[in-house]
């Protein structure tokens, strides 16, 4: 009986001793494994008479019990205590900027999207989207492009025939269709901008297959080229951030704007090199019209009440004028040494307020 209460006690201060779960296995091997104390203990029950073992079996049994409980609650003990120690050395601060930042760029084609989107919110604009797998109707025929059209020849489309379908699909050479949906979905007034990928067949040094495009559309009642020629002069002003450019309209043709004109921006010569605004010439830069009334019509709306003006221009070109880049094929080829150059921190988002490009 002593015996059996001091190898409990022996027992039970070992295992309150132990500060390491190794330590504690150990303990719990010495007394409950093959060879351990109290499975020495519970063996002898075996050979006793039943009248011993009525009194030492609660004994013997109740020593291993109180040991095993010992044994479970200092290992849960130690365990928590390791769990805690890690949570202080792996401690997470919420707070901090993420590193990745540091590494990524965005490319100059999305910082200027970006900075579009930013000029002409401020002017009222919303941005639309569409798909870039188009229908001939969207992409040609309710922008006066019918098929027999000579311009459809010159838009070098990509189509595919789906097995079954009547029609060949096509991939969206300009993102006017963007405008085309919007016009029949919503009610004018409409402000929109729409931004995207566009593709044709053409590819040299100066054309890649896949480009980016930025279309601008205005639908409202008694709107004119005055509305048109403030709204580009603003934008060109805000987005390349100097107050002394000027434009000039110049007549053009488009199937889908009547009147067309072409949009050219004034430059001058710095340490030889042209930079937008001021005196020194005149450069294209983008194309534009009052929208045709079959346009407005082809989307079911009367053109005695509404009328509107257009934009298109090209991304990558805006971007190369800007941030001073002479070779559109760099755009494509996701060189880190030029995104590195040319990129653009991915949380400086840019701000009219800040300078757009700031
Ligand atoms: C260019 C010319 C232009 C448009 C795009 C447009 C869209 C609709 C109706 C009428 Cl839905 N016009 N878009 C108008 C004039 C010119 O782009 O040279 N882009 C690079």
């Amino acid at each position: 009986m002593t015996d059996i209460a001091n190898l409990q006690d022996e027992l039970l201060a070992a295992i309150g001793a132990a500060d390491t779960t190794e330590a504690l296995e150990a303990v719990r091997i010495s007394a409950l494994g093959k060879q351990g104390s109290v499975s020495a203990l519970l063996k002898t029950m075996g050979a006793m008479s039943p009248d011993e073992r009525q009194i030492q079996g609660p004994v013997i049994n109740g020593l291993r019990e109180t040991v095993s409980n010992a044994l479970a609650a200092k290992k849960s003990e130690l365990e928590n205590d390791a769990l805690n120690a890690r949570l202080a050395t792996e401690q997470l601060d919420m707070t901090l900027p993420p590193t990745a930042a540091l590494n990524g760029s965005v490319h100059p084609v999305s910082q200027v999207m970006d900075e579009l989107a930013e000029i002409f919110a401020d002017m009222g604009f919303a941005v639309a989207e569409g798909p870039e797998i188009e229908d001939q109707w969207h992409n040609f025929t309710a922008l006066n492009m019918p098929e027999t059209h000579p311009a459809r020849a010159m838009h070098d489309t990509f189509y595919m025939q789906a097995a079954g379908e009547e029609e060949a699909r096509l991939l969206r050479t300009h993102t006017s269709p963007v405008q085309i949906r919007t016009m029949t979905s919503q009610e004018p007034p409409i402000r929109i901008i729409a931004p995207g990928r566009v593709y044709r067949s053409d590819s040299d040094a100066t054309h890649t297959p896949m480009f980016h495009q930025i279309e601008g559309l205005v639908i409202d009642r008694g709107i004119h080229l005055g509305h048109l020629k403030w709204t580009l002069e603003t934008f060109l002003k805000a987005f390349f951030e100097r107050d002394e450019l000027t434009i000039r309209l110049r007549p053009s043709y488009f199937p889908f704007t009547e009147p067309s004109a072409e949009v050219d921006v004034s430059f001058s010569m710095e340490n030889g090199k042209r930079i937008l605004g001021g005196t020194g010439g005149w450069m294209e830069l983008l194309g534009s019209g009052m929208v045709h009334p079959k346009v407005i019509s082809a989307c079911g709306l009367d053109p005695d009440v509404y009328q509107g003006f257009a934009f298109g221009v090209g991304v990558d070109r805006l971007a190369m004028l800007k941030y001073g880049m002479d070779d559109l094929r760099a755009f494509f080829d996701g060189d880190l040494r030029w995104l590195k150059h040319y990129g653009f921190g991915a949380l400086d988002v840019p701000t009219l307020s800040g300078g757009v490009s700031a």
